[in-house]
Formats: structure tokens, C-alpha cells, sequence
């Protein structure tokens, strides 16, 4: 048993007394609390001085937070008060804190209306999140310790230069030497010539372990065949760096400027955001970052729900060289260090260009006071093209009609030590809702010796650094709401007509259809990929019926980037993520399933046991009917990374993208309303050859002529 203690303090989430509203912080500038919005300062503070009282009044030795983030409301509550008009459900705040010289986490819940613990239990066996203060203190320590000095010596740094030595705190990921019984992590290393240097050019060939909490080295593993510290020039991409190797910046692309003269065409109304029938609710917290919930559109006045909540719920980066330690590489960067925790603060016309609105993201320290990380949500529109265009060939395409496409979007951009991800959430005026994942940032690197071949595990990008295989695989959780309560998942396969050629039914052999499937069973939902049928999966109200088609109405999942797990089957990485062996996953919805690897992941060895839960608690014998109910799916997409020179020393962004688009769900085209940029009946064709242009900012690049961008 991994419960120590298990403390139940009497009562109920729901309602005890009577409904009211609390001012939230200046900070997120909103005058009520929308029961899925983030902790406000003063909810964080509150929330940390009662579990402070309630661990002292109970004996128990200084505690640190890890995390105090929003326990959101059941959907039952949620629903209730959205739309039966009940009182809002109480704040509710979810902490985790670590115990002064007690092994494991505590964990448990505020009831912020009454200002009292209700639920607390320690967890011997677990692990907390890192959060980005764990990851600041490495480097002090590394660089202290006798032995890394030592280390450094060997590999031809002289202990005068220990300031030129960085480490990128990993979590361990898992090691058998040590379990989950202490609290490390590990420092992969490096050396800058100077503080301005890129340190991912030299890596060191050891690789030291360090107790978070005593803050301790306790092992150092030495490779058996050593690579000393390379001699090259650091691979630098800094302006200095520039200059040195090309002179300066390329001088030819000249300033694009976005012009939104009239503004945005969203409203907020606190986090809830509304944009061309859209509306939705932004949340945000440590683990997952971005969650959008209670999206629903507005169809000419009918109100229709979509999707209960979306949300990145976990991912995993399992590099592919068995060499020891090189397998502890694969990080859940969402449930070891949260998507949430490491994100950035955005800059005004750097991550997001136009017209902007930003929602800062709210933290508890170690301390359990609050933080803000500014400016973490941005939410804009973008230009995306063309939403629709058809011209007559009768009268020289003059009959036209051409519509653009704006785009909204809700993003946020992390970085995992390395590693930078862009997320993307986008809304289109056709119903669609997409996800694109771009990567930059910089390759995770190792050292080779002279004459030593980084492969087949591996590509030598710049001399002497060896970027290893990988993969990004992201779980992404959709709790879907067709049309209202009531759904089922099924895929749809394009699938030749078995009757052969010069058979009556397919006589020419041509027939194809799409060929449904609806999963019956948890154990039907667990699908893989399939490129040569264009599987994809469709999210769907079985209770409802397009009058046109006869279809029920759905979203359907188009997702093409979808590698699945390349670890083998048993091995810590397919234990870990057991999600990432396959694309599709479908589990009846309840409360806690949230985090398909589990709630606890750091330094989980992946071992299935009776309190711990994940997906494979969830699929169980995958007997659970999962027809027209209440259901999440995890879908597995991402890519797998051979790394090339061109991914160094910075790597451009390698975009991944998914959508979730209406079919059946409206009775013709739902965008046909949006204005046109340029329309033009044959009838006006025929009077008047040319149209007014709205258009005055569009001219011809090498002509000095304004104004006219689509006539003839
Ligand atoms: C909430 O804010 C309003 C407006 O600033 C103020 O009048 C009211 O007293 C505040 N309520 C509480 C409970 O602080
Ligand atoms: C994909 O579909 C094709 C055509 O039905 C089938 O032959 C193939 O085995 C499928 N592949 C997978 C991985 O299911
Ligand atoms: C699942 O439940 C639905 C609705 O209750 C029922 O119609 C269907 O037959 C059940 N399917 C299985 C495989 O038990
Ligand atoms: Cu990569």
C-alpha cells in the first residue's frame, strides 16, 4: 500500500452554502469567477495559508508546495449550474506539497468558499512534478561537487572554468538502481567557452544524479569509453555568431506588418471567448497548459455544444539509443515537468503578431504564494487564406465569388529544458477545430569521441556532437460533446468494393466506400493508424440525424502525423505511456480520468498496481460499453526525429498539425455567411466588368498602381 495516511475530513463538494461570487485579482482583470477559471492570486494565497495551518495544527514537519492549481468542478456541477441554473459550485484548490525528511507527496483539496482542507493523502511511493525552480538549482550544485570537478578535470575542463559548465536537469525517467524511493534527477552536461556561447555544441560524456531534496550528488555514471570535451568552435546563433560565419543577417526580406485597423472580432468576457459562433472557455493550469472547455456554436440561434473540454494531457519523448543511460531519455514532459509550469511569457510582435489579447497564467511557489507568468495565453486572429472561391469559365470567370478565411487562434509556447513547443489551438469559420504542434528549439546532444559513427542511434549534426533518435508523441484528450449528451466513437475506412471486376455489382471494378465502424466496447476503440485507408475517427450523436444525409451528426478526426511507440513492447517507455502504442483509445468518461499515464508519473517505473491508475486501469478487460454515452478519446499523434544538420544549432519549427471538422453536423456549408472579400453575379457581369475592391492595402509588387488586387 502506497497510502500512509488517508485523512478524511467531513463533506461535500457541492453547494453547502449558499452560492457567491468572489472578486478575483486585479491581475486577470475580470469582476466574476467563471467556475472553470484559473486560481486568482488571492485563491492561490488562501488555498496555501490553509493547508499551512492545517500541517502545522496536525504535527507535521515544514512543507513545501509543488502545486496549487484549480480543481475544476465535476461536468455534473458544471452543467448544473451552466444550464439547470444551479449556484456556482464551490473554488475548489488541489496542492501537492512535499514534507521536510518524509518520503513521497502529500496531496489534497481546499474548499476555498469555506476556507478548510477536505481531503488529504500522503503518498509514500510518488513523486512530485518538477517545477522550474527544482530545475534552477541544479546547475549550483552540480558545479560544486568534488567529484563532477573531478569529472570535468578528465574531460579537459581545469576547475578554474566550473562556471563554464551548464546542466540540463532531466527528469530520471525511470532508474531500477534507485526507484521511486528518493527524489532525483538527472544532469546532462555541458561547457560554454563563455556565457554567450550555445553549450548544446559540447557536451560532457558523464552524467550526474542528484537528490532534489538533500540536494546531494549520488552518482555520477562514467561511460567506459571517454570523450574528452570537443575543441571545435561552439556552434553559436546569436547575432555575434551570425557575423563570425555569414557577415550579418541575410538583408532581403523586408518588414511584413499586420494591419487590423478596426481591431479584434473576438470578445472575452473573462476567459470566456467568443468569435464567429464560437464560444468557449479558456482555462489554464500547471500540468496540461491550454484547456478549452464548454466549446460550443452558435447555429443561427441554436446554441449546440461540440466538445466538453480539449486539452494536451500528456506526452513522451523516448530517445532510441539503448546505450546505457542513454534509455532513462524519455521524458513525459507533460506529467514530470507541465506544460503549464514551463511556459513562456509572449512578447508583442515576436510570438504573436496583430492585435493580441494575452491571459497571464497563475502559480503557487514553493512557498504557496502566488506568481504570475504574463502574458502566457495568446489569443488572435490570422489570415488563413482562402475559406472558399468558385468563378464561371461561361463568361471568362467573371461570375466569381472568392471568400478569405481568418483564423482564430489560442496559444502558448513551452519550453522543455532543449526543447521549445508551440501550441496552437484554431478556430475557422467553417466549424473546424484545429491543433498545430510547432517544434523548435535545439537538439538534445551527446559527445563523440574522434573517428566514433553516431549511428544507427543517432546522426553527427556538427563535429563531435552525436543528436540522438527520438520520437514526440503527444496524447491528446478530447471529451466530446456532439449535439449534447449521449455520444459515440466509431473510424471510417475508405474500402474498395470487394465484388470483383466483371461481376454484376462492380462490374468495372471502381466501387469504393467509406466503410463505418462504431466501437461498441472499449476494446474496439483501440485502433491504430492506417495511411492507405485515410482512417479517420468521428466523434458522434447517435440520437440526432442530418436531415439531408441521414447521418449523425459528427466531428470527424483527421490526423496524419500519427507514429505510434517504436520502444518494445514491455520495455519502460511503452510501460510509462501505454497510450503511445496506439493512435486511438476511447474510455466511458469519469471525474479523475484526466492524465492517461497516470496522476503521479516522476519516476514511475511504469508497474501496474492497485492504487495506481492510468488508461490500462481504464480499459481494463475492455468490456465497458461505449455507445451512446459520456466518453473521452486519447489520441497519440506526433512525429518521429532522425535528426540532420539543419536541425543545429537551432532547429526551424517543424510543424504538426491535426483538426476536428464538422460532417453531417450542419445542412449545407455553415461559412457561406461569412461576407465575401469579391462577388459578382453573371447578371452584374454583364452591366458592370469590374466590381469595387474592398481591399486597399493589397498592391502589385512591381507596379507602382494601389489598390487593385483581384480584378482583370
Ligand atoms: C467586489 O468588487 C466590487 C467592485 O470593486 C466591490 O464593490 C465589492 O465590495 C467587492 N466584493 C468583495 C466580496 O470583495
Ligand atoms: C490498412 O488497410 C489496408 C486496406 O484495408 C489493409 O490491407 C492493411 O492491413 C491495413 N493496415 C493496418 C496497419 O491496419
Ligand atoms: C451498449 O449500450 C447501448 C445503450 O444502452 C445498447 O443499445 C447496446 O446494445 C450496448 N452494446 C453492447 C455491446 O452491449
Ligand atoms: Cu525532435
Amino acid at each position: 500500500m502506497n497510502q500512509l495516511r488517508l485523512i478524511l475530513i467531513p463533506l461535500r463538494v457541492v453547494n453547502l452554502v449558499s452560492p457567491q461570487i468572489i472578486n478575483v485579482s486585479k491581475q486577470s482583470n475580470q469582476m466574476t469567477v467563471h467556475p472553470l477559471d484559473q486560481l486568482s492570486h488571492e485563491e492561490i494565497n488562501k488555498a496555501s495559508s490553509v493547508v499551512l495551518d492545517y500541517f502545522s495544527t496536525n504535527g507535521h514537519n515544514a512543507i513545501s508546495f509543488n502545486t496549487i492549481t484549480l480543481k475544476e468542478p465535476t461536468k455534473q456541477d458544471y452543467l448544473a449550474w451552466k444550464e439547470k441554473g444551479e449556484a456556482l459550485p464551490h473554488r475548489v484548490a488541489y496542492y501537492v506539497a512535499v514534507e521536510a525528511d518524509i518520503k513521497g507527496v502529500h496531496e489534497g483539496l481546499v474548499d476555498l468558499n469555506i476556507g478548510s482542507v477536505y481531503e488529504t493523502k500522503s503518498l509514500e511511493n510518488f513523486q512530485p512534478m518538477l517545477t522550474v525552480a527544482d530545475l534552477s538549482d541544479v546547475e549550483e550544485f552540480v558545479r560544486k561537487d568534488p567529484n563532477v570537478i573531478e569529472q570535468c578535470k578528465i574531460s579537459g575542463i581545469p576547475e578554474a572554468e566550473m562556471h563554464n559548465v551548464y546542466c540540463d536537469p532531466w527528469a530520471i525517467g525511470y532508474d531500477e538502481r534507485w526507484g521511486s524511493t528518493r527524489r532525483l534527477q538527472q544532469a546532462l552536461m555541458y561547457y560554454r567557452s563563455n556565457e554567450d556561447d550555445s553549450q548544446y555544441s559540447h557536451p560532457l560524456d558523464f552524467c550526474p544524479i542528484l537528490d532534489a531534496n538533500t540536494k546531494e550528488i549520488i552518482y555520477i555514471d562514467i561511460p567506459s569509453r571517454r570523450r574528452p570535451l570537443s575543441k571545435f568552435k561552439h556552434a553559436n546563433f546569436h547575432t555575434q555568431g551570425i557575423k563570425e560565419k555569414y557577415g550579418g543577417f541575410r538583408d532581403s526580406s523586408k518588414t511584413i506588418s499586420i494591419s487590423q485597423p478596426n481591431g479584434v472580432s473576438f470578445t472575452m468576457d473573462g476567459s470566456v471567448l467568443e468569435w464567429s459562433n464560437f464560444k468557449f472557455h479558456i482555462g489554464f493550469n500547471n500540468r496540461e497548459g491550454i484547456v478549452l472547455s464548454d466549446i460550443t456554436y452558435n447555429d443561427h440561434g441554436n446554441v449546440r455544444p461540440l466538445f466538453y473540454r480539449l486539452s494536451l494531457a500528456e506526452m513522451i519523448v523516448p530517445y532510441g539509443c539503448p546505450d546505457f543511460p542513454h534509455q532513462r531519455k524519455h521524458a513525459l514532459d507533460i506529467g514530470e515537468y507541465g506544460a503549464g509550469f514551463m511556459t513562456n511569457p509572449l512578447k508583442l510582435g515576436c510570438d504573436c503578431k496583430g492585435v493580441i489579447h494575452y491571459l497571464d497564467a497563475h502559480f503557487a511557489d514553493r512557498h504557496g504564494k502566488a506568481f504570475s507568468v504574463p502574458n502566457a495565453v495568446c489569443i488572435h486572429e490570422e489570415d488563413d487564406g482562402l475559406l472558399h472561391k468558385h468563378s464561371d469559365f461561361r463568361d471568362e470567370f467573371q461570375t466569381t465569388i472568392v471568400t478569405r478565411a481568418t483564423k482564430l487562434i489560442v496559444s502558448q509556447i513551452f519550453t522543455a529544458a532543449n526543447y521549445e513547443y508551440c501550441l496552437y489551438w484554431n478556430f475557422h469559420q467553417d466549424g473546424t477545430i484545429g491543433l498545430d504542434v510547432k517544434l523548435t528549439g535545439i537538439l538534445n546532444t551527446y559527445v563523440l569521441a574522434e573517428g566514433e559513427d553516431a549511428g544507427p542511434w543517432g546522426t553527427q549534426v556538427y563535429p563531435l556532437v552525436n543528436a540522438h533518435n527520438h520520437q514526440h508523441l503527444f496524447a491528446l484528450r478530447v471529451h466530446p460533446r456532439i449535439d449534447g449528451d449521449g455520444n459515440s466513437i466509431g473510424m471510417s475506412d475508405g474500402t474498395a468494393y470487394e465484388a470483383p471486376i466483371g461481376s454484376k455489382e462492380n462490374f468495372y471494378g471502381n466501387g469504393f466506400y467509406c466503410k463505418k465502424t462504431t466501437f461498441e466496447k472499449v476494446k474496439d476503440s483501440l485502433t491504430q493508424a492506417n495511411a492507405s485507408t485515410g482512417r479517420t475517427w468521428d466523434f458522434f450523436n447517435p440520437n440526432k440525424k442530418n436531415a439531408y444525409s441521414g447521418k449523425p451528426p459528427s466531428y470527424k478526426l483527421v490526423s496524419n502525423m500519427t507514429p505510434t511507440a517504436l520502444a518494445q513492447e514491455g520495455s519502460w517507455v511503452c510501460k510509462r505511456a501505454p497510450w503511445s502504442t496506439r493512435t486511438v483509445q476511447v474510455v466511458p468518461y469519469k471525474d479523475d480520468r484526466f492524465y492517461p499515464s497516470g496522476k503521479f508519473v516522476t519516476q514511475w517505473s511504469g508497474e501496474q498496481s492497485d492504487d495506481y491508475e492510468n488508461i490500462v486501469t481504464w480499459i481494463g478487460d475492455g468490456e465497458d460499453n461505449i455507445t451512446n454515452t459520456d466518453l473521452v478519446m486519447f489520441h497519440t499523434f506526433g512525429l518521429t526525429h532522425f535528426p540532420a544538420p539543419e536541425d543545429f544549432p537551432l532547429m526551424p519549427s517543424e510543424p504538426i498539425s491535426l483538426i476536428m471538422r464538422p460532417r453531417h453536423f450542419f445542412l449545407e456549408n455553415p461559412a457561406l455567411d461569412v461576407k465575401p472579400s469579391y462577388v459578382m453575379t453573371t447578371s452584374e457581369a454583364m452591366k458592370q466588368p469590374l466590381a469595387e475592391i474592398e481591399d486597399k492595402v493589397s498592391r502589385l509588387a512591381f507596379d507602382s498602381a494601389k489598390g487593385e488586387c483581384c480584378g482583370k
